[in-house]
């Protein structure tokens, strides 16, 4: 039996914008996924958030949900555009009072509440005056989190700044495959910049408000030769790491920006956002690194290979190569190898932070048999995963806990509703929520704190 450490967190994680639904309620404003789910053939099948689980108004059902499944921890996202309608300016009460009955309802079922302050939702009035590529973005987001901090501060115990700030940044503003879709890469790179800004503002924030747990959540890759004994695959590796994984970690831990990476950016333009205390300002010392993890990526140098597009501005000559193993219904190679070794090389590399798992799971193509949900893949790809977490910290790496992605079934951003990751199956039609297979498993693995001897049982 994998028996976990005592204390050990098990939870789950969602975000505003893919379950809550309710958009035009108690003076919620637009935000960057309205405006961009709205856009033809931005999202599949031209869903939008509008009603998504509708969790605004189910939320004490979905808390039932959790309970009963016996989740210690809920990692969820405040909207900004529900707290601050027009990104800066007046609170708005009202939406700050779904946020107080969630916490309250969660502290009176024993689940911890883990906000994360902004998972992609960012304000439309301040993408109107530049978004992620406005300095004073990342000013209006500390001065929202403050907001936050001083309605649940005395109830919240553990904040994140930001949710994944490579998705933001590169997804949104440098290929454009997620709001607000623009796919210019010095944009991308200063968007970079200012989201590290207000993480680090923010961690200021909150802590003046008097916040002792604070975190951020990335999103690292673990990058991979796709030939071991090849130099030039090696050269690729570190490029696609410097842009994914060291352009962030490095400046929280206090390294600053790693100069091989700056000297790549340095060819979409001078990086005229970086003042001189900003570096300063981003190491803000944290408690918690959650690490969202789904599949590695593997590289190969390939003259002439176009590289990875907006997503890794400047990897031409770099074939990003296709899943070579079992996949989940996204496309993404199943391999937990690749999180074991991500939790060892952040204990390494990025020492005396402990780590979160905030983010893991997989959507396939579930079968429901007489109203049961059959996922045996799921608890296949959940049980393999958390062997890996299990393993990493055998080696010594401080984990504190695991959280599955995601509760509920729910809307995948650019994929729309079709590609389910959900604990618990959500019939939109309905809103009838079904707990699946893996719901059932994920709960004896909780009351256990131990993982099934051969793997897989329920
Ligand atoms: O659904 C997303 C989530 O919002 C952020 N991390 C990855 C998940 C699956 O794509």
């Amino acid at each position: 039996m994998s028996q976990f450490p005592e204390g050990f967190v098990w939870g789950a994680a969602t975000a505003a914008y893919q379950i809550e639904g309710a958009v035009d309620a108690d003076g919620r404003g637009p935000s960057i996924w309205d405006t961009f789910s709205r856009t033809p053939g931005a999202v599949d099948g031209g869903h939008t958030g509008d009603h998504a689980c509708d969790h605004y108004h189910r939320y004490r059902d979905d808390v039932a949900l959790m309970a009963d499944l016996g989740l210690r921890a809920y990692r969820f996202s405040v909207a900004w555009p529900r707290v601050r309608p027009g990104g800066v300016g007046p609170t708005n009460q009202r939406g700050l009072d779904f946020y107080d009955r969630l916490v309250d309802e969660l502290r009176s079922h024993g689940i911890t509440p883990m906000p994360t302050l902004y998972h992609w939702d960012l304000p439309q009035a301040l993408e109107d005056r530049g978004g992620w590529t406005n300095r004073a973005t990342a000013e209006a987001f500390a001065e929202y989190a403050t907001a936050v901090h001083d309605r649940l501060g005395d109830r919240v115990d553990k904040w994140v700044t930001l949710n994944e700030p490579w998705c933001s940044a590169y997804l949104g503003y440098g290929s454009g495959i997620h709001a607000p879709g623009r796919t210019d890469p010095a944009a991308a790179f200063t968007a970079v910049h200012h989201l590290l800004l207000a993480h680090g503002l923010g961690t200021q924030a909150l802590r003046a408000g008097g916040a002792r747990n604070v975190g951020l959540v990335v999103n690292p890759v673990a990058v991979r030769p796709a030939d071991p004994d090849s130099a030039a695959d090696a050269e690729a590796v570190r490029l696609v790491d410097g842009l994914h994984n060291r352009i962030f970690l490095d400046p929280v831990f206090g390294n600053g920006y790693p100069p091989d990476v700056l000297a790549h950016l340095g060819r979409f333009g001078e990086p005229t956002w970086l003042a001189e205390t900003d570096e300063k300002t981003i190491a803000a010392p944290i408690d918690l690194l959650g690490v969202n993890y789904y599949n590695p990526t593997y590289v190969a140098a390939r003259p002439g290979a176009p590289g990875g597009g907006g997503t890794y501005p400047g990897t031409e000559g770099i074939e990003f190569r296709p899943a070579a193993g079992p996949t989940t219904a996204m496309g993404w190679e199943i391999d937990p190898t690749g999180l074991g070794d991500l939790l060892r090389r952040l204990h390494r590399d990025y020492p005396g932070v402990p780590l979160w798992v905030t983010e893991n799971g997989a959507a396939f193509e579930d079968r429901m048999v007489a109203g049961r949900i059959v996922d045996a893949a799921r608890i296949s790809y959940l049980d393999g995963h958390l062997r890996a977490v299990h393993g990493a910290l055998a080696d010594g790496a401080d984990v504190r806990g695991y959280l599955v992605w995601s509760l509920l079934d729910n809307f995948e951003w650019a994929w729309g509703y079709d590609k389910r990751f959900g604990l618990v199956h959500v019939d939109y039609r309905t809103q009838l929520r079904t707990p699946k297979d893996s719901a059932h498993w994920y709960r004896s693995v909780i009351a256990r704190n131990a993982l099934p001897e051969a793997g897989g049982g329920r």
